[in-house]
This record gives C-alpha cells, sequence and structure tokens, in this order.
C-alpha cells in the first residue's frame, strides 16, 4: 500500500510505477488499486476522439496551456495509433507533448492499444484512476477513431468531444459509427483548410434531424485552427459549459453510474477469466471442450459448470 500514499500526494516516480505495474496486472498494483479507488471520483474526463491525424494531440496541446492558465492541473492519456508494420507505438504524441515536462502539474502518459491483458477499456480506466487520486483536475483521454473505438472511449469520459477535418468525408464515416449520439462537443479542426464551413453546415442539418428535447444538450460545433491555436479558447469554454449542464442536470451522476457499473462488469469479467485460466491448469476446461467436441454438452451447460464451481470457490 505504498505506493498509493505517495500517488495521492502526487508523486510522479510513484505514479509511473502503480501505471507500469497497472499495465501487467500485477497481484501487487491491483492491490493498491483497490485501496486507490477509494480517492478518486474527483477528476473531470474529457475523451477527445478523431481519425488519425485529425489534429488531436494539437488540439489537446493547447488546451493543456488554457486549461493550465485558469490553475487546474491537467492529466493525458494519448492512445497511440499502432502502426501497422512494426506494431509498436508512434511517438509523435510524446515528443510533441513534450514541452510540458516541467511542469509537475500535468502528467502524460502514452498507452499502446495492444498487449494490455485486461483490454484497453480497463487499461485506460486504471489511468484515469491514477491520474485522478494525483489531484488532477482534468483529464484528456486521446483515441484514435475508427468507429467502435470512439463509443469506448464515450463510455469512460464525463464529456466526448469529436474532432472532424473538412474534406475527408469524415461525416459519413461518422453517421455509420454513430459518432453523432455519443458527441457532446464537435471540433471541426484544419478550419484553415477549404470546406470547414460546408462541413459546419452540413452537421448542424445532421443534428437538427435528431429529436431534441428542449432539456436535452445540444452538441455544439467549434471551428478551430489547432495550430495556431485559433478557436481553441471557445472550445475550452464549451466543454465547461458542457460540464456546467452535466452537473445541474444530474447527468453527470448519470454518466458516473454507468461508469461504475461497467467496471464492476469488467472486474466480475476479470476475476472469471482468471479462474478460468487457472482451471486450463487444473485441466477442468480441456475436459469441458472434450465433452463440448462430443456433443456431450452444451456450451450454455458447460458455462453454468463453470459458474457454479466458481461461485462455491467464493464461499
Ligand atoms: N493545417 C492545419 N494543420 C493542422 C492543424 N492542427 C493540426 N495540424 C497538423 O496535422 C498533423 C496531425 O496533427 P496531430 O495533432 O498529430 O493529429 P492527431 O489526430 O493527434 O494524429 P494521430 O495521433 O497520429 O492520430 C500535424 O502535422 C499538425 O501540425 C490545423 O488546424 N491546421
Ligand atoms: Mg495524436
Amino acid at each position: 500500500m505504498k505506493l498509493v500514499s505517495k500517488v495521492l500526494e502526487g508523486n510522479v516516480p510513484a505514479a509511473a510505477r502503480l501505471m507500469r505495474g497497472l499495465e501487467d496486472e500485477t497481484p501487487n498494483a491491483v492491490e493498491e488499486l483497490k485501496n486507490l479507488y477509494l480517492h478518486t471520483g474527483r477528476a473531470y474526463v474529457v475523451g477527445v476522439t478523431g481519425a488519425p491525424g485529425a489534429g488531436k494531440s494539437t488540439v489537446i496541446d493547447t488546451l493543456i496551456s488554457i486549461f493550465r492558465k485558469k490553475n487546474m492541473t491537467v492529466g493525458v492519456i494519448a492512445i497511440d495509433p499502432t502502426s501497422p508494420f512494426t506494431g509498436g507505438a508512434i511517438l509523435g504524441d510524446r515528443v510533441r507533448m513534450q514541452s510540458y515536462g516541467i511542469d509537475k502539474d500535468v502528467f502524460i502518459r502514452s498507452l499502446a492499444s495492444r498487449g494490455w491483458k485486461g483490454g484497453l477499456s480497463r487499461a485506460t480506466v486504471n489511468m484515469i484512476h491514477v491520474m485522478d487520486a494525483m489531484g488532477k483536475d482534468i483529464i484528456f483521454v486521446e483515441a484514435v477513431g475508427s468507429g467502435q473505438g470512439e463509443v469506448d472511449i464515450a463510455r469512460v469520459a464525463d464529456t466526448s468531444v469529436v474532432i472532424l477535418t473538412p474534406g475527408t468525408g469524415d461525416e459519413i464515416q461518422m453517421m455509420k459509427a454513430g459518432i453523432l449520439e455519443m458527441a457532446d462537443v464537435f471540433v471541426i479542426n484544419k478550419a484553415d483548410r477549404d470546406g470547414a464551413d460546408n462541413l459546419k453546415t452540413g452537421l448542424e442539418i445532421m443534428l437538427e434531424m435528431r429529436a431534441h428535447l428542449p432539456s436535452e444538450w445540444k452538441p455544439g460545433i467549434i471551428l478551430t485552427e489547432a495550430i495556431s491555436g485559433k478557436g481553441t479558447e471557445k472550445l475550452a469554454e464549451e466543454i465547461l459549459r458542457h460540464r456546467g449542464f452535466l452537473i445541474s442536470s444530474g447527468g453527470l451522476e448519470r454518466r458516473r453510474r454507468e461508469r461504475a457499473k461497467l467496471e464492476l462488469m469488467m472486474a466480475v469479467q476479470g476475476s472469471l477469466e482468471n479462474y478460468i485460466e487457472d482451471s486450463i491448469n487444473k485441466g477442468c476446461l480441456e475436459k469441458l471442450v472434450d465433452d463440448l467436441v462430443h456433443r456431450k454438452i452444451s456450451p450454455h451447460s458447460a458455462a453454468s459448470k463453470i459458474l457454479s464451481q466458481f461461485s462455491k470457490q467464493l464461499i
């Protein structure tokens, strides 16, 4: 439990060590997390998604400065796009956001999108908890959006920012992936390029087509040129406006409840998976698979057997 008290004091090496432990889900780190969790729930989480190269890192970069000026401490979790050639994480984000390396109130951590024992959602949620416990006021989670991915980030974020760029046909992709429904704030970045106004109009029409109750949040559309910082102050305001709306409407509490439930389900799933892995060692699982292959049992009955053994073990 030594790491937790250090993390709560904002100790960076301790936080980095705990994060590494959580990457591999070592028993020690998982034990520390149990205690750490009780000190979390204060940070505001902003998901930032968009196509590769849309400008997510550049936008976050400008937002870091804006929120630091508001005296808020910042955490960033950058889920790197994985190169199809090497399977390694692209280093660009780390280099670009390096200038904050000396500011102790900004903590940036990259996460490779592969190789996480418990899956990306669990890894991301755990990183959020560590930064939250460190006392970060606002945490940005950058993730490449390619359909399913954004939806997952939306489940762990309080505010979901979706970045689009002109001339890429993003809006069509977006409708297909159901992103329209999950975005709280739309950003049209690279507004210095042709087609930004057309994209905005198209997006407005799509949003109008959705039925809105007067009490519902209507996502704003912010035009930015992240590279020069133009429009990003407005974006920061819009994020805070959404936060205000969530707090006053009770939406924040609902979202956080959903998140707690998601985590509970992931924890149950994790415990079951660990149990099943142990069963493999004992040969139980292979025996069940044999029975399935020879049609002596159905998958549902086999699952019930595993679950009943599991529940006996819990008692
Ligand atoms: N013209 C223009 N270029 C921009 C703007 N914002 C970012 N860029 C450039 O777009 C490129 C990609 O920006 P990033 O911030 O790395 O984009 P990203 O979405 O984080 O990219 P990945 O993490 O690789 O998915 C960089 O070369 C930026 O300099 C902008 O407003 N206008
Ligand atoms: Mg990036």
